[in-house]
């Protein structure tokens, strides 16, 4: 049996993403699966590094239960980040490169020497070198926003840019720390880091385990999106968001 067409499933949504042009779903007219749809991500990265993009680190999607609810689909998924989606922190970026972006609060760690695909993480302090506050700013490439699990994995798990606030030592507890998103000065979420898998560092555990069955291991001095303490918002036009995150910090973006 033929299976799907990887490359031109690829194509169609890095064209998507590049034009700024929302498509239908794809997995059911193309028979994608979980284990096709990773496969065409990491075609849609390929894509990106042949441009000339460095992929920078990996993120994790869906670790709660908020998010899970927002979009229908009920598991952690996980993307890859490359340099170009890197905003400076405090930085702006132009919403029309993109069809609906949202933002949302996240916790960052930079790597540092971790274990192979399937042991445990001994010491995380060993594992991870600082943590930071994130916003991460997702853009499906669906219309409506709407996809199923191996759409939107295939669809790099809707990253489109992320920034970082300023990074710190690994305090000793991250599991529940305040969070609370900002636009234009008003608070538009407010959640805990422990809606991030009960605890952000089950976050490193996940993504090490999930991208390690697909032969993808994370690397010393990458960035780990640990995934969203809160829903996602609708980035407007020329909107000021800011994060914080109890004892981490704020970063902040502004749409033009
Ligand atoms: O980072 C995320 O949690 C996004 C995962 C994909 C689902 C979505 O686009 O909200
Ligand atoms: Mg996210």
């Amino acid at each position: 049996m033929i299976g799907p067409d990887t490359a031109g499933i690829a194509e169609r949504l890095g064209e998507a993403a590049d034009t700024a042009t929302a498509i239908a779903q794809l997995a059911a007219e193309t028979g994608l699966d979980v284990d096709a749809a990773y496969g065409v991500q990491t075609a849609l990265i390929q894509r990106r590094l042949e441009r000339g993009e460095r992929l920078v680190g990996l993120k994790m999607g869906l670790t709660s239960k908020a998010k899970m609810a927002q979009v229908g689909v009920d598991e952690v998924i996980w993307g890859r980040l490359t340099d170009t989606m890197r905003i400076p922190d405090g930085g702006t970026l132009d919403p029309t490169r993109f069809i609906h972006p949202r933002v949302e609060p996240e916790v960052a760690f930079l790597l540092d020497r971790l274990p192979e695909p399937g042991e445990p993480i001994g010491d995380f302090t060993d594992a991870v070198r600082a943590v930071a506050p994130a916003i991460e700013v997702i853009d499906s490439r669906y219309a409506n926003f709407t996809f199923s699990l191996p759409d939107v994995i295939a669809d790099n798990t809707s990253a489109a840019a992320f920034t970082i606030g300023p990074w710190s030592p690994v305090p000793d507890g991250l599991d529940n720390l305040g969070v609370l998103l900002e636009i234009d000065g008003r608070v538009a979420q407010v959640g805990s880091t422990a809606a991030i898998l009960g605890d952000p560092r089950r976050a490193l555990d996940e993504g090490i385990r999930l991208a390690g069955r697909h032969g993808v291991r994370l690397r010393e001095g990458w960035v780990f999106l640990a995934g969203a303490a809160t829903a996602a918002v609708p980035l407007r036009p020329g909107a000021h968001v800011r994060a914080v995150v109890e004892h981490l910090g704020t970063t902040s973006l502004r749409a033009s």
